[in-house]
Parts: structure tokens; sequence; C-alpha cells
């Protein structure tokens, strides 16, 4: 702790010169550790899990503080089991994991309902091909074939880039009517299929998905602009930018974490160089050290230039993403910058302006992505003061937002003003990642899983580096 502390200070005196005295992360990390204990995550996502069952089964979505369930379209997907499975397999819940298994085999996706494509792929499939990777069950195997499938119409578009909706039923296409123009999605809409369609043509031997996936993510990276910066919407049928911004935030966050990931799993040249290619220009172009802290800043996709300093409770995966590349440095130093973040509300803004000191949009639905963070390195480095940060995220999210039910998201990360809803992801990540974190956790290592950006883990052991060129068609 006081080398830490002493290490603080002293990059913080380097970076920020005597004339200008800045402020330097100030950290209120426990001293003394009666850490949380994997049990404790475990009887509160019992808890949290019975809640949705009682109030909510058979909807997408649990309402705490109502009681009530809530459905994302006219039509339940009932998502919430699909991403609360491999949460309930990891925690040993066998009895619950049984139980959700049965009703996604009981689940018939002839719906006349158009979903969002990129929701569905990460919440939905994902979940659905987890519970295979623990299951080994082929029923659950043909179910996710089943869902891919009225998934890929949306990929017959003249760039490749998938439409923003599909009918599930009739596979017929729609852009985001709501959101803008007709055909533009976000570049994370657009490109975060490579990881669950590499493993949907792993298992069933059939490169269709994976080939889809990679043309999406490659139609995106080759419109990069001459400094190799793609921007965050893009139109899919002419494949023109609509708009030129450029970050690691919400939007555009999982097509970086994904040319990461599925390149570690399924290695492929073509993915790996637009991997190295883009981390290079994130450190070159979106890097932003300001008042002794790092940030990752929006910039102009043609002139790099820092077009807004913010940051999103969305871009705190980078840290785990750049300690899983190698590059320690860069993710102890950002990891600082979201700690400080969190110690001072106790909770992450959605986004909050740097430069300004100022909270942009000030809910919290308790994302997962600091704490997966945090998990991450210490991990990689088992450093104590990373399990002090998650003690803390733990003892304040507990503080703030548990209720009888479950948990609740707040509407204002600084009154704590409770709102109705309980994200899918709460299930799925949140709580996978503090239960993997804590300190009494000795058996599970990220080095031989890889987890989608949903959280649903894959043992890498499942995948023969010698079937992969087959299977996927690289
Ligand atoms: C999750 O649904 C996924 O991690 C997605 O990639 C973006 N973040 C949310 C949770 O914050």
């Amino acid at each position: 702790m006081k080398y830490f502390l002493f290490l603080l200070m002293t990059l913080s005196i380097l970076s920020c010169g005597e004339s200008e005295p800045e402020p330097f992360p100030v950290f209120h990390l426990p001293e003394e550790p009666p850490f949380y204990s994997k049990e404790d995550v475990r009887s509160e996502m019992k808890r949290s899990w019975n809640a949705y069952k009682e109030h909510a089964w058979g909807y997408d979505v649990l309402k705490p503080l109502s009681g009530q369930g809530y459905n994302w379209y006219d039509e339940s997907l009932g998502i919430s089991p699909f991403d609360a499975y491999s949460t309930l397999a990891l925690m040993g819940m066998d009895e619950e994991a049984k139980e959700v298994e049965a009703y996604a085999l009981a689940k018939d996706w002839d719906q006349d309902i158009y979903v969002q494509i990129f929701e569905v792929n990460i919440r939905i499939l994902g979940g659905l091909l987890a519970m295979y990777d623990h299951s080994q069950n082929p029923a659950v195997l043909d179910k996710a074939i089943d869902f891919g499938n009225r998934m890929l119409p949306a990929f017959d578009s003249p760039t490749g880039i998938p439409y923003h909706s599909v009918n599930l039923r009739t596979g017929a296409v729609a852009g985001n009517h709501g959101e803008g123009e007709g055909n533009v999605v976000n570049t994370a809409q657009a490109a975060t299929y490579l990881l669950e369609f590499g493993i949907l043509s792993y298992y069933s031997e059939d490169p269709k998905y994976y080939q889809a996936a990679k043309k999406a993510s490659l139609a995106i990276f080759n419109r990069r602009s001459d400094i190799g910066l793609p921007g965050d919407y893009i139109n899919v049928e002419t494949g023109e930018w609509t708009n030129t911004w450029s970050y690691l935030q919400a939007g555009m966050d999982s097509y970086y974490e994904y040319l990461f990931k599925s390149n570690q799993l399924f290695p492929d040249p073509d993915i790996a160089a637009a991997w190295d290619t883009s981390l290079s220009k994130i450190n070159k172009y979106y890097a932003d050290t300001f008042q002794g802290r790092q940030y990752y800043a929006c910039v102009d996709m043609h002139t790099g230039e820092k077009v807004k300093r913010s940051m999103s409770l969305y871009d705190a995966f980078f840290p785990a993403i750049q300690a899983s590349a190698g590059d320690l440095a860069n993710a102890e130093s950002n990891m600082e910058t979201w700690y400080w973040l969190w110690d001072k509300y106790g909770l992450l803004p959605t986004r909050y302006l740097y430069e300004a000191d100022s909270i942009e949009y000030a809910n919290s639905e308790l994302n997962p992505e600091i704490v997966e963070s945090a998990f991450f390195l210490y991990q990689i480095t088992e450093n104590e003061n990373y399990l002090k940060m998650l003690d803390e995220f733990w003892t304040d999210i507990n503080d703030c937002c548990k209720n009888d039910l479950a948990y609740h998201a707040v509407e204002n990360v600084v009154t704590k003003e409770p709102k109705d809803y309980l994200a899918t992801y709460f299930y799925a990540e949140t709580l996978k990642y503090f239960f993997l974190g804590a300190h009494d956790q000795k058996e599970f290592r990220i080095e031989n899983h890889i987890f989608n950006t949903e959280a649903h883990p894959f043992q890498r052991e499942h995948f023969e580096l010698n079937e992969v060129n087959r299977r996927l068609g690289i």
C-alpha cells in the first residue's frame, strides 16, 4: 500500500511539474482487508436470481423496486436467463443452471419481432454458446445454430456490415429508425461478432458464420481514415461514415475488444494485423494525459484532434485488454484513473467530462467493466491493491443499491436516486466478475478462458488450434 502511494505520488510529480501543482490520485483503499468472499457474492446471486424467478420469470428484465417484469420488445425474448446461465454454472448453482437449460431448450425463436442484432448476439447467442461450452449438450448447440441462422440475414448488406435489426421469423431486416437515419449503425453494432460467430463455426464446422463476422469487422477496419482511425457511425448500404468521431467508449468499444479476443482463440493474420494497427492508433491518438492521469479521449477520425475529453463507464473494459495484451504499464495507469473516478462518486457515472470535471450522464446500471478490469489486473499482477479496489466496489454497490428483492440501478450517482431496473448484464457480468475476483477464489484462471463481451466464458482447451483453420475457413 505504502509503495503504491509512493509510486503514484512520484509519477504524478514527474508528469505535472512543480510550478503547476496538479491533484494526484488519492486512494481510499481499505487498509485492513476483511475482503468479501466468493460465498458473499454467491448468496447475493442466489437471492437476486430468485427475485427474477419469482417476479419476472419469462420476461426479459426484472424491475426490482416494483417487483415486476419488463420486456424489450412486444414479445419477450426472456433474455435474463440466457445472460444468467454461465454465472449460475460457474458458481456451482447446478439446479438453477439446469432449470435455465431446460428453459432454453423449450424456447421457440419463431417470433415475429425485430431484434437488435448486436444485443441478441452478445446476450442470447453468447449465452447459448457458453451453455454448450459448459454442458456439452448437443441439443443446446442445435438451439445456438438455429438462433445463429436467424441472425445471418442481417449480414446480407452491400458492405457485409449487418443491419441494425432482423425479424426472427421472416429474416427481414430493419434500420435503426429510432436513433438516426435508416440504415446507420454504430461501429460496435457493426463489428462485434467475431467471437460468437467463430465459436459457432467451430462447433458447427460451418465457416459461414465466422466469414460473415470477419467480413463485417474488416469492412470497418478497411474504411479507416488516412491516419488509421475508424469513425463511430456508418451506413451499412453505402459504407459512408455518417459520424466521424473515434473513441473507446460505448458505440466502438467491443469492435476493438473483439479484434483482440477473437485472435486469441482463432488466430487469423488479417484480424491480428487489424488489432496491431488499431492498438498503435489508440495509443497514438486517443491516449491523453491530463492533470497527471491517463485518459483516452474522443478524437476526430481524420485529424486525430481531441474533440471531447470524456470517459464513459463502458471504456473501463480497456485495462483488462491492455493487461491481457501485455501492456501492463498502460493498463495500470488507466486503471488508476478508473479507480479515482469511482472513489470520487462511490459508483461510475455513465459519462464524465474530465477536462470540465463534471458529470454529463449521471446514471449507472451497475455496469461490470471496472470490476472486470480490476479482476483481470489482480489475476495478472497479484497486486493486492486490486483486491482492495474490488472490495471497495463491492461495498459501495451493496451500500447504495441492494434492496429487498435484488439490486437496482441509479438515476444519479451523486444522489443515488434509485431506478426500477436491473440490467441483464448484472447477472451475466457484474456478479460474475465480483465472484471471480474474490480473494478466496483459487480455481478459475483467466489464461484458460476467453470471455465474450457479455462475460460468457469459454474454455480455451475446447478449441484445438489445428482444427481452427478448416472449421472457420481461415
Ligand atoms: C454489456 O452489455 C456488454 O459488455 C457490452 O459490450 C457493453 N457493455 C455492457 C455492460 O455495460
